[in-house]
C-alpha cells in the first residue's frame, strides 16, 4: 500500500499536487476552506475539516496563498499533527519557514519547507523540481513519495533554506522578465514585430549572456581573475542610454533606474574597472 498523503488547499497547484498523489495510487485526502474546490478531482476523500485531513495521513502537504493563511488554516488542528510529518509548499520567507518549523515542533512533527520551482501544469512531469529544506530524516522518509509530484531536491536542515533559495531563483526570473518586458517596451515605441524581434534577436542575446552567469558565480566564490574584457566604468557610461532612449521613446525606464545607480555607485566607489560580479556585495545591506 502507498503512503497515504493529505493535501490542505486546492488551489491551482493544491489541485495538481492531489491529482499527482492520485494517480500514482497514494491514498489521498484533501481540504479545501471553501467547499467545492477543484470538482474534476476525483478519487480523493474530501474531508470536512482541516483536523479530519491532517489526521487522515501521516504526510501532511499545504499548499496555500501565503504564509497568513496557514497559520489561519492549520490552527485548529494543532492537536493533529503528533507524530506526522508537516511539508509546507506555500511561497513564504526563510523567516516564515523558520517560524512553522518552530510550531511544528512544538506539536510534535517532523518539518520540511518546500519551494516549488514548478506551475501547476509541469507537476508529474520531468522539468519540476521541489526544494526542501529541515528534518533530514523526513526527507529521507518520504523522499520516494514526494518525487511523485516533482524531483525532490533537499537544500539544508536549516528550514529557511529552501524559501531562501526559491526566492533567490524568482528574482532571477523577474529579473529576466524585467528586462524582456523592457527590452519588448522599448522595441514597441516603434514598428518593430514583437515574435520577430523575440524570436531572432531577444532569446538568442539573452541564451548568450546567460552563459556567462557561471562565471559570474565563479568569480564571486574563488576571486576574480584579470581578464575582464566589460568593466564597469564602460558600463556604467552607456547604461544612461538606456535611460535616455527610454525616455525620449516615451517609455518609463523605471524597471532599469536601480541597475543604472548600482552601476554608478560601483564606479564612485572604485570598481570601475572590475566587471559585473563586482556590484553583488554592494547589494548587502547587512553581514
Ligand atoms: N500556481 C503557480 O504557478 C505557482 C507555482 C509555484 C508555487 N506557487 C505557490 O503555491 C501556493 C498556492 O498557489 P496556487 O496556484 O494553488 O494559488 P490559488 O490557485 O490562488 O489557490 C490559493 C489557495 O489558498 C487557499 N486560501 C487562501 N487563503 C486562505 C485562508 N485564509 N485559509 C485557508 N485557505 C486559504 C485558497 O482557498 P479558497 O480561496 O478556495 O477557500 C486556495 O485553496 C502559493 O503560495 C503560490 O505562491 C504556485
Amino acid at each position: 500500500m502507498k503512503t497515504p498523503v493529505t493535501v490542505l488547499g486546492l488551489g491551482a497547484m493544491g489541485t495538481a499536487l492531489a491529482q499527482a498523489f492520485v494517480s500514482a495510487g497514494h491514498p489521498t485526502t484533501v481540504w479545501n476552506r471553501t467547499p467545492g474546490r477543484a470538482p474534476d478531482l476525483t478519487g480523493v476523500t474530501r474531508a470536512k475539516t482541516v483536523a479530519d485531513a491532517v489526521s487522515a495521513s501521516s504526510l501532511v502537504l499545504v499548499c496555500l496563498l501565503d504564509d497568513a493563511s496557514v497559520q489561519e488554516a492549520l490552527a485548529p488542528a494543532a492537536t493533529e499533527f503528533a507524530g506526522r510529518t508537516l511539508v509546507n509548499l506555500t511561497n513564504g520567507t526563510p523567516a516564515h519557514a523558520r517560524r512553522t518549523a518552530d510550531w511544528a515542533t512544538q506539536q510534535g512533527a517532523d518539518y520540511l519547507d518546500g519551494g516549488i520551482m514548478a506551475v501547476p501544469a509541469m507537476i508529474g512531469g520531468p522539468a519540476a523540481f521541489v526544494l526542501y529544506s529541515g528534518s533530514e530524516a523526513a526527507f529521507e522518509k518520504h523522499g520516494p513519495t514526494l518525487s511523485t509530484v516533482a524531483r525532490p531536491q533537499f537544500v539544508g536542515a536549516d528550514p529557511g533554506l529552501a524559501a531562501l533559495h526559491d526566492l533567490a531563483l524568482l528574482s532571477g526570473m523577474y529579473g529576466m522578465f524585467s528586462g524582456a518586458i523592457q527590452a519588448l517596451a522599448l522595441t514597441s515605441s516603434e514598428k518593430v514585430s514583437p515574435t520577430a524581434f523575440t524570436e531572432q534577436l531577444l532569446v538568442p542575446w539573452l541564451t548568450a549572456m546567460m552563459a556567462g552567469i557561471p562565471a559570474l558565480a565563479r568569480e564571486l566564490e574563488y576571486g576574480a581573475d584579470d581578464a575582464a574584457g566589460s568593466n564597469l566604468a564602460m558600463q556604467s557610461a552607456g547604461f544612461v542610454n538606456l535611460l535616455d532612449a527610454s525616455r525620449d521613446q516615451g517609455v518609463d525606464p523605471a524597471l532599469l533606474v536601480p541597475m543604472g545607480e548600482l552601476l554608478a555607485r560601483a564606479v564612485r566607489e572604485g570598481h570601475g574597472d572590475e566587471d559585473i560580479a563586482a556590484v553583488v556585495p554592494l547589494l548587502r545591506t547587512a553581514g
